[in-house]
């Protein structure tokens, strides 16, 4: 096998965003891009001389070809060990399992996460360090610094190497190890959850639907929810991993999972649903005739996870990023707990997590975890859920009202508008962030602007600092709105609008949550003036 030192260029635009770098899948499938980005992660730690990786993917368009480029270049590299999920496939969550369980020097995830996948829709590939979370800034930073320096890759040439079969074989020098995606990790839940416990509610008749949307959770649940705890054959739902995620979203939300919350609405709805997305960290909650908002799943969890094996010393503290609603700090407040606001993405949480500060961490977009791992976990969450119906015997919708009745309710939704152009998007934050320090004491829609400012993070652990980090308006009364652009788009610019308002008056628990915040949204929309500079007429995503 003969190793080749290809030249080539620096491609502009390979930063990482919010999570690795997301492109369309063409754009990775140029000459050099994807060689390019992975030469300049080798090079942001390092080399990988040496060095043991995990490498898997959620199975997209393209996740099979690229695996094999990471390989030879892996093993060109010098590196020890590739550990693979066989078929080169690993949902996020096992990836980081593996690469802590593994003490490896961290791994590559190939995925686009909740963007669709096919040759016209996105890849993505993300680094994750040794603690099996994803790249901190300042790694992610050497990376991009790097690709704007490159003048060569080194590559092993090689036939492919088979990923379908399960032990071990060579690349050169290097060795290849292809696992069961699936097993550690169901080993590492079952010591979380009392298994026996969800196995005895769903033998006595309660009842459970998974989505997996077509995406890589399909295995996992089938594995845990099917195989070990029980559920009818069929619970499991779109259950083989497609390259297209069979044309949708894999993003488990009420717009791209309607089917599931349709049917949890109607007459034959089970006791309980649940979705996950294309990489397995993302988990959406449903109960018959419920949508639980993933920020008020953050907050029950955290109020309820003592009740599961893994959590019943207690927890040491909670994190949620800044966009996503307070409900879970009304939990810290009353149980004493720590609780920490970070920038938006998970590798914010690592530190906090490595550093034994939190427990539990969640993002407003569906993400949830704990420190069993270092990235969200889909599955995990439907598990301790499941866990907490079982103990308790409630139902999702009594969890609910039990929960509002202690905490009181943060009425939530998130307004998204999609595609839109980039200069035209980053003048209205623009044009907000000079305004922000006069709107104090200004009223929208009968709501009076208590605070305004731009977040910035400063890690209580390592004391770096992030700035930018989204536009918050705070209102007397304690309703808010938070503008930000995304970081992990592929066409054009998304606006995300956050918006909140809490209430414990016990007879207005009970609203549609576009009720409750019909005038927050009316002066989001007076404050940014969206409609007016975006020409839309409201958000094309809601959740
Ligand atoms: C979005 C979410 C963020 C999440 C990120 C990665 O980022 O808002 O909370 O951590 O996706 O999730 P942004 O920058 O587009 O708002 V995943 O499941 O796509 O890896
Ligand atoms: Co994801």
């Amino acid at each position: 096998m003969e190793q080749l030192t290809v030249a080539t260029t620096p491609i502009e635009g390979q930063k990482p965003g919010t999570s690795g770098l997301r492109k369309k899948t063409r754009v990775f499938m140029q000459p050099h891009y994807l060689e390019n980005f992975v030469q300049a992660i080798w090079t942001a730690i390092g080399g990988v001389q040496g060095k043991t990786l995990v490498l898997g993917g959620d199975g997209r368009y393209f996740n099979d070809r690229a695996a094999q480029v990471i390989l030879r270049m892996a093993a060109a590299g010098g590196a020890a060990r590739v550990i693979v999920g066989q078929g080169a496939i690993l949902s996020t969550p096992a990836a980081s399992n593996l690469i802590r369980q593994r003490q490896t020097d961290g791994g590559i995830i190939m995925s686009a996460s909740h963007n669709p996948g096919g040759i016209d829709a996105d890849f993505g590939v993300k680094f994750n360090t040794p603690n099996g979370g994803p790249a901190p800034e300042d790694v992610t930073n050497r990376i991009y610094e790097a690709t704007t320096k490159l003048t060569a890759y080194e590559i092993l040439e090689s036939q492919d190497i088979d990923l379908s079969t399960l032990g071990e074989t060579r690349l050169g020098d290097m060795v290849v190890e292809v696992v069961d995606p699936v097993v550690d990790y169901a080993a590492l839940m079952e010591q979380l959850f009392d298994f026996d416990a969800i196995a005895r509610l769903i033998a006595g008749g309660f009842t459970l639907r998974f989505d997996a949307m077509h995406a890589v959770t399909g295995p996992y649940a089938k594995a845990i929810l099917e195989d070990r705890l029980g559920a009818a054959p069929g619970s499991v739902m779109n259950a083989t991993p497609q390259p297209d995620f069979g044309g949708g979203h894999p993003d488990p939300n009420p717009i791209w999972a309607k089917p599931l919350v349709d049917l949890v609405m109607g007459p034959d709805a089970p006791d309980f649903a649940a979705a996950s997305d294309g990489d397995g960290d993302r988990n959406m909650i449903l109960g018959r005739g419920v949508y639980v908002t993933p920020s008020d799943s953050l907050a029950v969890l955290a109020a309820n996870a003592h009740l599961a094996p893994g959590y019943a010393d207690g927890l040491k503290g909670v994190a949620r990023s800044m966009p996503t609603s307070r409900a879970v700090d009304r939990v810290a407040v009353a149980r004493g707990l720590d609780c920490y606001e970070t920038p938006t993405g998970w590798k914010f949480f690592g530190n906090l997590l490595d550093a034994g500060r939190a427990t539990l961490c969640g993002e407003e977009s569906a993400g949830t975890g704990s420190d069993h791992v270092r990235e969200k976990d889909g599955l995990w969450a439907v598990l301790l859920w499941l866990n907490i119906l079982a103990v308790t015997g409630r139902s999702v919708a009594e969890t609910m009202q039990t929960h509002w009745a202690e905490f009181g309710r943060n009425y939530y939704t998130r307004h998204d508008y999609e595609a839109l152009d980039k200069q035209l998007a980053e003048g209205l934050m623009n044009g907000l962030r000079v305004r922000l320090p006069d709107l104090p004491g200004q009223v929208f829609a009968g709501r009076r602007v208590a605070q305004a400012d731009e977040f910035a993070y400063d890690d209580p652990v390592d004391g770096s600092h992030s700035a930018g980090q989204g536009l918050r308006v705070v209102f007397e009364g304690g309703a808010r709105v938070v503008f930000r652009l995304s970081g992990t788009g592929t066409e054009g610019a998304t606006l995300r609008v956050y918006l909140e308002d809490f209430v414990d008056d016990p007879a207005r628990l009970d609203m549609a949550p576009e009720t409750a915040l019909a005038d927050v949204v009316a002066a989001a929309d007076q404050i940014a003036g969206i409609r007016t500079t975006t020409g839309r007429d409201g958000p094309d995503v809601t959740t």
